[in-house]
């Protein structure tokens, strides 16, 4: 028995419901309202963080610094990273992974729906007193999104609340709602799957937010504390890291680290996993070496645990260590490097369809080979120590968070889009943002990578004309980018209202999510699937979720 993929899921009544807007304002427990909560609240994130970089990048396309004063330039590439990591890349994929896990797994929820709904509305106040502190008259934090002491704990202004305050309160709040969605995710892989969904018949996607989550709980608490200490020593006198009074400020380094390389990890894993889902739906091929990736996933987690000093070559490290995370570092171009593989040998030989989702997430994983080949470049001491806090560095981890997951998101919101609204988005307007985005972020990013070689250092509001040419490229890529979001937002919310009907499974993939309606009925599932073959197995039946007294009540639902 196979699912029609062309049946139209729902009544216009029960768009129509669907587009009641007051449930997302409200404190809601369903995970597919909270997913979109949070999708559209990072989304307005990130807009704000784009803004800032607009402007960080309008300082830089002349030498001098002529557009903004220097305290706010720090404060601008400071709240740039900050909210553009805490508040857009870390979360927007707890949304998706919010929206879909219960789907992908045959659930009716989240195991803890309430502490998810908490654990939502912590961003939006989280991000509005973060970016209040632009009001303050101390300003906002200059010290970057790393926040070294001492440096991040002199208090130039003087002022006891002042903008470094705020960071090191705001770190915290919203560390507090990453470790709530880290406790729900591990307790609804582990213990919600429907029957017969074993271990290796979880879609990857599934897989790489579990580890990604375990890589939360295992590492957040840390950031927590060093930021709580250092918090304490700015606040209250404490000493933790004021070398001055014994402290030491090259331990906060290590604390803040040993979370925050994982932490690239937490970031890229989903991203990882959303390639994993589009492209064999889009070559219509099973995923080359399925159980390969799905432990790559794991082995990605274990070994991201152990490499977080090649942050810290040029902090007087000493030699062994050095050479010791120098390999580690190395080590994790293994699993990654079969993800890469598997994604090819998928595509190998297959009939691609070129659709937006496909697009974003091959272009993705073009970028992630740049971000990666010159990630492993950085991890040889003798090179970082040559490039080490030079545009080499920036360009470098852009290609990853920009080019690389920020394409991913875009594509798995191509994706399930149909799923989540019932309508299917414009594929004019997504093959123009495609474009404009993929040759933006090359243009902006590309040019970093020379200039760092040439020895241009970063945070600096103005540098030696000889790095001026690079500097315009990169900036007028920068407004690229920008303008590129515009079409993206015009068919999000012109499609979301009056966008052709989605089928159930618009795109032919094998998810369980494709099997009920969109958008999915309140517990997802008429009667909960029992799931009997692995992930992405074309043309073969997957689920035994269609028995005959049921089936007219999935129809009813639109299967
Ligand atoms: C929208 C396009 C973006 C542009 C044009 C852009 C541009 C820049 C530039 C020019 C800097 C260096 C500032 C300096 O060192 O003086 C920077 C820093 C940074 N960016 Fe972006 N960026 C963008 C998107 C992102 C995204 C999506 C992330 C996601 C995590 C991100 C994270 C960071 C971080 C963490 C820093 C380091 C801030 C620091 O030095 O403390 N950026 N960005
Ligand atoms: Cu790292």
């Amino acid at each position: 028995m196979t699912i029609n993929p062309n049946i139209t899921s729902v009544s216009n009544s029960e768009v129509r419901q669907e587009l009641n807007w007051k449930r997302y304002f409200s404190f809601n427990t369903d995970h597919k309202v909270i997913g979109i909560q949070y999708l559209v609240t990072t989304f307005i994130f990130f807009l704000i963080g784009g803004v800032l970089s607009m402007i960080v990048r309008g300082e830089l396309i002349t030498p001098k610094s002529d557009l903004v004063d220097r305290t706010l330039y720090n404060g601008l590439f400071t709240l740039h990273g900050t909210v553009m990591i805490f508040l857009w890349i870390i979360p927007s994929q707890v949304g998706l992974a919010n929206y879909l896990i219960p789907l992908m797994i045959g659930a009716k929820d989240m195991a803890f729906p309430k502490l998810n709904a908490i654990a939502f509305w912590i961003i939006p106040f989280g991000g509005i007193f973060l970016l209040s502190s632009f009001l303050l008259p101390s300003g906002t934090a200059q010290a970057g999104w790393w926040s070294y002491p001492p440096v991040s704990i002199q208090n130039p202004s003087g002022y006891p609340i002042n903008g470094e305050t705020i960071w090191l309160l705001s770190i915290i709040l919203l560390g507090i709602s990453s470790i709530m969605g880290g406790v729900n995710f591990v307790t609804t892989i582990v213990r919600m799957r429907a029957p017969g969904m074993t271990a290796f018949r979880m879609p990857i996607f599934v897989w790489t937010v579990l580890s990604a989550q375990l890589l939360q709980l295992f590492c957040l608490p840390v950031l927590t504390g060093a930021a709580i200490m250092l918090f304490f020593d700015l606040s209250f006198g404490t000493n933790f890291f004021k070398p001055a009074l014994g402290g030491d400020p090259v331990l906060y380094q290590h604390l803040f680290w040993f979370y925050s390389h994982p932490a690239v990890y937490v970031m890229v894993l989903p991203a990882f996993g959303v390639f994993s889902e589009i492209i064999p739906a889009f070559t219509r091929n099973p995923l080359f070496g399925y159980r390969s990736v799905a432990v790559a996933s794991l082995g990605i987690t274990v070994v991201s645990i152990f490499v977080w000093v090649h942050h810290m070559f040029a902090s007087g490290t000493p030699s062994w260590m050095r050479i010791l995370f120098m390999f580690s570092t190395m080590l994790v171009g293994v699993p990654t490097g079969i993800k890469v593989f598997a994604w090819t040998a998928t595509i190998w030989k297959s009939k691609l369809h070129l659709d937006t989702p496909m697009l974003f997430a091959l272009g993705g994983v073009i970028m992630f080979v740049i971000g990666g080949i010159t990630g492993i470049m950085l991890g040889a001491v003798a090179f970082d120590l040559h490039v080490n806090n030079t545009y080499f560095v920036v360009g470098h981890f852009h290609y990853i968070v920009y080019n690389t997951i920020t394409m991913a998101i875009f594509a798995a919101i191509y994706f399930w889009f149909p799923k989540m609204t019932g309508r299917m988005c414009h594929e004019g307007w997504g093959k123009i943002h495609f474009w404009l985005t993929f040759i933006g972020a090359n243009l902006t990013f590309f040019p970093m990578l020379p200039l760092g070689l040439q020895g241009m250092v970063r945070r600096v509001s103005s540098y030696d004309p000889q790095y001026a040419g690079y500097n315009i490229l990169a900036s007028l890529g920068a407004f690229l980018l920008g303008m590129a979001t515009l079409p993206f937002i015009a068919n999000i919310v012109a499609s979301w209202l009056n966008g052709a009907r989605a089928a159930n499974n618009p795109w032919h993939a094998t998810g369980l999510e494709w099997t009920t309606a969109s958008p999915p009925p309140l517990e997802n599932f008429a009667k909960i699937p029992t799931v009997t073959l692995a992930p992405y197995s074309y043309g073969q039946p997957q689920y035994s979720t269609v028995d005959t007294s049921d089936e007219e009540a999935l129809r009813r639902h639109g299967n």
